[in-house]
């Protein structure tokens, strides 16, 4: 019995090891991309003792971090990762090469990495450098952290979530300055954890981008989809700064005003050829915001549930009745409905948030 609660034991603190990695990963929400996030513990004797995550492409790995951290301690340690170390150079050098040098006992790995050049070849070399490796642990934790990763590996497409405002008679509104809407409140939060949101060219002409001022505050880029516009588009709130972090993407040749901004002209103006050019431009999710100005958005976003383009779905139940342009303030009708999973339901300041995966 006492090897069957000693062993339970070791388990709940694997478990517990790794959603410390899960939630050191976090911090960098919203700064990795195209990478994922990872974090890594070290922990020797029951004590942790290196902590790291990765915190932008281009800089060091997680597992590196946690090594500095630990300094000459790590012999016989016992490696936690949300993700399985890589093997390959890219920008930097395999983390497998670190954690062997390090002498490290046991890596305990949260899930393989989909990405090809490492794909379990991480895993094999550690095992054949003589390391214990387990792998799975709280897996289900670690693949949600990094879905918008694992999907833009996997199919080359951004994930993409649509976001919408409904009133209680469910009509779509526009409702800037809603309980979800303030400025450091929860919609703010969600599009900085996004690469991209992808916004109409008429909710650019009518409404402020949302760029946070903040030094050193990270900008989603804002694609703006520009359908049958004329050769200028005018759009009032464009400054410098906000143009910066723009991208317009049109179905013909448009001069944007009054700031200069990349413009790319799509051959065919579609949801899916949007997601693979932002995938190739590194970004792993983005963010269809569509309110009461969608505009050329409605006709993207055209069945696209048939298309699963569209991964997860966030709506924004404001406490209000609106009165509709149409014959009746109520929508009927509807053909065939798609039931959510995951769903999950809560209130910001008033408002009703519901999320769930298609
Ligand atoms: C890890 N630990 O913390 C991360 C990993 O160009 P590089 O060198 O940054 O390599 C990027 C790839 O490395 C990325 O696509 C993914 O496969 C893996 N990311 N691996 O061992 C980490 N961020
Ligand atoms: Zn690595």
């Amino acid at each position: 019995v006492a090897g069957v609660r000693c062993q339970a034991q070791a388990g709940d603190m694997d478990a517990h090891y790794m959603r410390r990695c899960v939630e050191l990963a976090r911090k960098a929400a919203g700064h990795t991309s195209p990478n994922p996030m990872v974090g890594c513990v070290l922990v020797r004797d029951g004590q942790v003792i290196g902590e790291g995550f990765h915190p932008k492409a281009g800089q060091p790995h997680a597992e590196v971090f946690a090594l500095r951290d630990a300094g000459d301690s790590a012999e016989n340690a016992t490696a936690y990762v949300s993700l399985e170390p890589c093997n390959h150079y890219g920008r930097t050098p395999p983390c497998t090469e670190a954690l062997i040098k390090a002498k490290v006992k046991e890596v305990v790995v949260g899930m393989t990495d989909p990405n090809p050049i490492v794909a379990s070849k991480g895993i094999e070399k550690l095992r054949n450098a003589g390391i214990d490796v387990r792998v799975g642990v709280e897996e289900a934790l670690c693949l949600q952290l990094n879905e918008a990763y694992i999907h833009r590996m996997l199919t080359g497409k951004a994930f993409a979530t649509l976001r919408a405002t409904l009133s209680m008679n469910g009509i779509v509104t526009n409702q800037i300055g809603s309980g979800a809407d303030q400025p450091g409140g929860y919609y703010s939060q969600l599009a900085k954890e996004y690469d991209g949101v992808i916004i109409s060219s008429e909710m650019a002409k009518t409404t402020t981008l949302p760029v946070s001022r903040e030094a050193g505050a990270k900008q989603p880029l804002y694609i703006i989809v520009a359908q049958g516009e004329s050769s200028k588009l005018h759009i009032p709130s464009l400054d410098e700064e906000t143009a910066a972090n723009a991208l317009v993407l049109s179905d013909s040749p448009v001069t944007v005003q009054p700031a200069e901004v990349s413009v790319s002209v799509l051959d065919q103006m579609n949801l899916d050829s949007i997601l693979q050019l932002l995938a190739e431009r590194g970004l792993c999710s983005v963010l269809v915001d569509f309110r009461g100005v969608g505009g050329s958005l409605a006709s993207l976003l055209n069945r696209f549930q048939e298309d699963k383009l569209v991964q997860k779905v966030v709506v924004e139940l404001s406490p209000v009745w609106m009165v509709s342009p149409g014959p009746s303030d109520l929508a009927f009708g509807g053909s065939e409905s798609f039931p959510l999973k995951n769903v999950e339901c809560r209130e910001v300041n008033g408002t009703l948030l519901l999320e769930g995966y298609l």
